[in-house]
């Protein structure tokens, strides 16, 4: 199934939704046309009781420059422009809906991913990025700070000096560098992009949904919580997973030495 939007391709398939960031001849810059579309599509997704992952990438040579800046042209002398609004009414929302999902997000990093592009893909639950791409904690160069979630995720990934170094400097991160420091979880040669896509679809679409959605849960919650609450946590949601349809096919598939066939329910 797919939905036509002006700024991104959509599709849905097995389960799985493809969100394809889609101006390349501005590297895939945010437009409030493509805020719309992916609220769009955000809103498909989340209705979907079929729903098994997400896969987000982007076309052409770049992943996502950031807010396009040509929608941010000088105002007349005197008048200063709010970008609290945009925080407000966009970025805020696309970075929680997509970690809010009850399942993987995964983000295909195509290439470069600046500014609020490089936020957003480490709003996704797993970022894979070409050998090519970078990442650029661009705003410095703008007289901004790293919003769309850049000074929460950064931090948390690498560390405070290298998130300071990254956000101050505003040097791009290659995608090797990105994984060797924790900020990523993979970096793969450029040729390899479609099938990992392709491969990243299908582990998505026959994985165990409900143990993936428990997995994310626990891990974002971990941040919060002494060791025994991390257990309990642990403890109550193993509980529901053993109550699952996917629990008992992965349990007969060991014992009959087979791969299991998760419905995701
Ligand atoms: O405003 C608010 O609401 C506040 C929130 C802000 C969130 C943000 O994301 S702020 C940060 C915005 N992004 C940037 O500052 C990055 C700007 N882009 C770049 O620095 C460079 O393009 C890159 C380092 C990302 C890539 O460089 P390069 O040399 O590979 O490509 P290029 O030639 O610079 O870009 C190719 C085209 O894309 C070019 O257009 P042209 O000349 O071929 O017609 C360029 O102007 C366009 N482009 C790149 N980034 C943007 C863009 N057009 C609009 N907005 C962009 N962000």
């Amino acid at each position: 199934m797919s939905h036509v939007y002006q700024h991104i391709q959509f599709n849905y398939q097995e389960g799985v939704g493809h969100i394809v960031l889609n101006r390349p001849n501005t590297l895939n810059s945010f437009t409030q046309i493509m805020h719309d579309d992916l609220k769009a599509a955000l809103s498909f997704l989340e209705s979907r009781n079929d729903l098994r992952g997400v896969i987000l990438t982007g076309t052409g040579r770049g992943f996502c420059a950031g807010q396009d800046l040509s929608e941010r042209k000088p105002l007349p002398p005197g008048q200063r422009r709010d970008l609290a609004e945009g925080i407000d009414k966009n970025y805020r929302s696309l970075v929680l809906r997509l970690r809010a999902l009850p399942v993987p997000v995964v983000c295909i990093v195509n290439g470069v991913a600046a500014g609020a592009g490089a936020s957003v893909a480490l709003a996704c639950d797993i970022v894979i990025a070409v050998k090519s791409a970078k990442f650029i904690q661009a705003f410095a160069k703008i007289g901004l700070l790293p919003d769309a979630g850049g000074t929460y995720f950064w931090p948390r990934l690498v560390g405070m000096q290298r998130a300071m170094g990254a956000a101050l400097f505003a040097e791009p991160v290659t995608a090797e560098t990105a994984a060797q420091w924790g900020l990523i979880w993979r970096c793969i040669p450029n040729e390899e992009l479609d099938a990992t896509i392709e491969s990243v679809h299908r582990h998505l679409a026959d994985g165990a949904t409900r143990a993936f959605a428990a997995t994310k849960q626990a891990l974002y919650e971990s941040g919060d919580h002494s060791l025994e609450a991390q257990i309990n946590i642990e403890r109550d949601l193993q509980r529901e997973l053993g109550y699952t349809d996917d629990y008992l096919e992965g349990m007969h598939a060991f014992g009959e030495k087979r791969p299991p066939r998760f419905t995701g329910r």
